[in-house]
């Protein structure tokens, strides 16, 4: 037993060693880290030529459909409502400081005018625009960081190859050549950091398709951070970080849970770290899925997700015509009107020293305790606490007393005053460390 954990350890670490070795982060990618985690909270965008199917961006591969069958959807993706400066203010009503778009997803199809390749909106559409290229623009003008989601997987591409465990199914018989997809991706990547702007990050996916390729991250990375030293690179691989990464990536989990079964792989590293959900159950539009999470809900995980040290990257999954579902919508700005109120417990706090429990979470700001009551329990809060001088104790939204003692290891509150059913009622202790 000793000897396969043995193995198991070197062959993980030979694995890194293919990631960016002896990368130190510039000044500037330091200052991003910084701005990313005092963000807290960013739109994820899922849209394809998928979306013309309602069934999610997996549908390709789950109903083994042939790649030139797919692409022909290509030729009506027409999205007569896509507004870049709607989808920009939604995020924004919601209280989003960035947004992260799939430029790529695991079909193959370029949601940006590439010139590696004319499977792409540009050119393969009647449409005929690039959307990235839009919405890059409004981005800039409103004040949102952009983030590129990009695959690392293909479900198209001959020279994806040999195959991963995903995307058998969809007819491909020639072989193309492995360096040749590298070099592809690489090319991508150099026109998304060289022809849109800024990039707040870059995120991919996909890499546990062929969990044992030579995927020479180390090159990629080093092409991101050679051309925009202050893009973030976070891989989706469910492993801990690669060296070369500047955040740590959760799906559909907050850091240290695997309920979603993705994480059981990863522990949580001193990165940044950001965990994304989708609203319902689908990333890409799903035309039937009307699982969503309450605002309650929603609250709820940003909360936790905060209190946790991380990021929550929200998903939307546009329509095929170009707008974001109106379930969705409603919920933003639902969330966004909490945030008004609350986002300064949010925003440029990092977890507060009362580990999350049951109740809920803390996070901190300087001197700032926020103490976020999610799941009441009687009128008598007793947390842990050592170290520091409670001077005070007040309900956040309106500055009133909130009766409290302290003893050595601990600190009690009286919430009899405060109503049980609040979605988050959030305590402000001022303590001195
Ligand atoms: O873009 C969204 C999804 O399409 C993508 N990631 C989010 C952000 C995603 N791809 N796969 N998954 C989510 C689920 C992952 C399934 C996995 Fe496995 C289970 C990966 C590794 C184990 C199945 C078996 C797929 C590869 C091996």
């Amino acid at each position: 037993m000793k000897y396969v954990c043995l193995f198991v350890v070197l062959w993980l670490g030979a694995g890194r060693l293919a990631a960016q070795s002896g990368y130190q982060p510039a000044p500037e990618n330091l200052r991003s880290r910084e701005a990313f985690q005092d963000s807290r909270f960013g739109m994820f965008i899922h849209w394809g030529i998928y979306s013309m199917l309602g069934d999610g961006e997996w549908a390709m591969t789950n109903k083994n459909i042939d790649c030139r069958e797919y692409a022909k959807l290509a030729g009506g993706f027409y999205p007569s409502k896509f507004d870049a400066k709607a989808w920009v203010q939604a995020a924004k009503d919601a209280g989003m400081k960035y947004i992260c778009i799939t430029s790529r997803h695991h079909d193959g199809f370029s949601m940006f005018g590439t010139r590696y390749s004319d499977y792409n909106i540009v050119e393969a559409t009647p449409y005929g625009r690039d959307v990235v290229r839009e919405l890059a623009k409004e981005c800039r003008k409103q004040g949102i960081r952009l983030h590129f989601y990009y695959s690392l997987l293909d479900w198209t591409r001959e020279d994806y190859y040999p195959l991963g465990t995903t995307g058998q199914g969809t007819g491909r018989t020639a072989h193309g050549d492995w360096n040749d997809y590298l070099g592809f991706m690489n090319n991508q990547l150099t026109e998304l950091l060289t022809g849109y702007g800024p990039v707040g990050a870059v995120w991919f996916d996909g890499w546990w398709d062929k969990a044992d390729a030579d995927w020479q991250l180390d090159k990629i990375y080093a092409t991101i951070h050679r051309l925009q030293p202050g893009c973030l690179v976070g891989n989706n691989h469910h492993r801990e970080p690669f060296p070369g990464e500047d955040f740590q990536a959760f799906e559909q989990d907050l850091p240290g849970q695997n309920t979603a079964g993705h994480s059981a792989g990863q522990t949580i590293s001193a990165l940044p770290l950001e965990t994304c959900a989708t609203m319902n159950g689908t990333w890409g539009y799903s035309i039937t899925d009307r699982n969503y999470k309450s605002v309650a809900a929603l609250i709820h995980l940003l909360v936790n997700a905060a209190g946790r040290n991380a990021n929550l990257l929200l998903n939307v999954g546009p329509q095929p015509d170009g707008e974001i579902p109106q379930a969705s919508l409603e919920r933003l700005r639902e969330v966004g009107r909490w945030m008004k109120t609350y986002g300064e417990t949010v925003y440029g706090t990092r977890a507060g020293e009362i580990a999350p429990g049951a109740w809920g979470v803390s996070t901190r700001k300087g001197d700032r305790l926020f103490v976020h009551v999610l799941r009441r329990d009687g009128d008598t809060l007793s947390l842990p606490l050592t170290g520091g001088v409670v001077r005070s104790a007040v309900r956040f939204a309106d500055r009133a007393e909130v009766p409290f003692s302290v003893a050595t290891d601990s600190v009690s509150l009286d919430l009899s005053g405060i109503p049980a059913d609040e979605i988050d009622s959030v305590i402000e202790l001022s303590v001195r460390r």
